[in-house]
């Protein structure tokens, strides 16, 4: 699980084995997503106290993502 709480992602970077899934939770007022570079996954709006469904990592690499409401906010997730 990633936390999303103060336009920030913890942890900001993190290992997800290959095959494994993880979800964010918003905890922030503000609505937060979770979206990768290169579309590979997009958790939609996140509003506070919601958790997105399971993104499962089938590939291998690092995917960094970022926020569509505020693109400043972003975080790196490796599968391996
Ligand atoms: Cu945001």
């Amino acid at each position: 699980m990633i936390q999303i709480q103060g336009f920030t992602f913890h942890p900001a970077r993190c290992f997800v084995a290959l095959g494994g899934s993880l979800s964010f939770e918003n905890q922030d007022a503000a609505p937060h997503t979770a979206t990768a570079d290169g579309g590979a996954f997009d958790t939609g709006i996140l509003n506070q106290g919601q958790t997105s469904t399971p993104i499962t990592f089938n590939q291998a690499g690092i995917y960094s993502y970022f926020c569509r409401v505020h693109p400043g906010m972003r975080g790196e997730i490796e599968v391996r």
